[in-house]
């Protein structure tokens, strides 16, 4: 039987970015500074690296709407999953490569205030702070299903702003046809920022299509109360059909596209991440099965299933 060295998830050297980029923080920032000639507002978020102090009261408005009310569209086939089991493994490469350590690594981040930019095609730029956004939008709280294309699965109350209401709130041009997101760009508060083979930001998007599905959901909270940062605070996507690397955390920029965006994994790996990257149990061109998928904590094996049992929500957006 032949015996696998690195978990099949892990980056295939071949892939692999020379060491040069990664361990090197101004050439890193330079090679932002490329890719801002065509997108601005990635220099922006990169260059905003030096949080302000943030006022108690501020501080205190982001748990201000907490519980929110959860809206009962959106239901579950199995028991949630433990808010403590959740909340010390996460996928957050920029602390740690090592799943279960992220929570103890988060300690340097600063989640408040935290500024979003909202550009490209869009009617007008927007610059706001996520509490305002909050208290501008709204948000409710809903009980998801979430897939790690590691095979791992948990249920978990999301709370947070629905991504067509956003998405309205930012009036794109009717030529936008996709929405580029990209994470926190700091460094000094991410201790797997040079740690890791991974070149940082991590940046996701989506069709407008499905940015617009009802299951999209801009999440600030989880379990009753604001997300905490192993989570991916203060703001992270949520799309429960498709695998969690898609769910990127602690946003700082939108932006709205003509042509499709490039993705995080899918450049790393292609072979393996495609840009839809849909929960399938039969389809998935890596070299593991996604046949089944095991709950955290419980370690319950349930069959995997086809766009993570949101069929009925997203299957007609990929009929061809
Ligand atoms: N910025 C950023 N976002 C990210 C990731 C990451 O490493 N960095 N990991 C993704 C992956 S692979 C998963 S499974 C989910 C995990 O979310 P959780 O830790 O809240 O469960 O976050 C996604 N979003
Ligand atoms: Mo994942």
């Amino acid at each position: 039987m032949l015996i696998r060295t690195a978990k099949p998830w892990q980056l295939p050297d071949s892939v692999a970015t020379p060491e040069s980029v990664y361990l090197d923080r101004r050439n890193l920032l330079k090679g932002l500074g490329v890719a801002a000639i065509s997108l601005p507002s990635i220099a922006a978020a990169v260059e905003d690296e030096v949080p302000s102090k943030s006022s108690p009261d501020t501080a205190l408005s982001s748990s201000a709407p907490y519980p929110a009310r959860r809206n009962d569209r959106f239901t579950l086939d199995r028991p949630l999953t433990e808010e403590a089991i959740a909340a010390r493994f996460n996928v957050f490469d920029e602390m740690s490569v090592d799943h279960s350590k992220v929570h103890e690594l988060v300690g340097q981040m600063v989640t408040s205030p935290w500024k979003i930019h909202v550009g490209g095609l869009v009617e007008r730029p927007i610059e706001i702070d996520v509490d305002d956004l909050i208290r501008t939008l709204g948000i409710e709280e809903r009980l998801y299903r979430h897939r790690c294309v590691e095979t791992w699965a948990m249920a978990v109350p999301w709370t947070g702003i629905p991504l067509r209401r956003f998405v309205e709130y930012a009036k794109p041009r009717s030529s936008a046809r996709f929405l580029r997101m990209i994470s926190f760009a700091r460094p000094e508060q991410s201790p797997g920022w040079y740690a890791t083979r991974r070149v940082f930001p991590y940046y996701e998007a989506l069709s407008i299509e499905e940015a617009t599905n009802e299951l999209a959901l801009l999440a600030t909270g989880i379990y009753g109360h604001p997300l905490p940062p192993q989570h991916g605070a203060p703001l992270r996507l949520v799309v429960p059909w498709k695998y969690g690397l898609k769910s990127i955390k602690s946003i700082v920029s939108f932006q709205f596209t003509r042509n499709r965006p490039s993705t995080f994994w899918n450049d790393l790996s292609p072979d393996y991440y495609s840009f839809e990257c849909n929960v399938d149990p039969e389809n998935f061109p890596g070299p593991w099965s996604q046949v089944e998928e095991r709950m955290l904590g419980t370690d319950e094996v349930r069959p995997t299933l086809l766009y993570n049992g949101y069929a009925e929500q997203v299957a007609h957006l990929y009929s061809r």
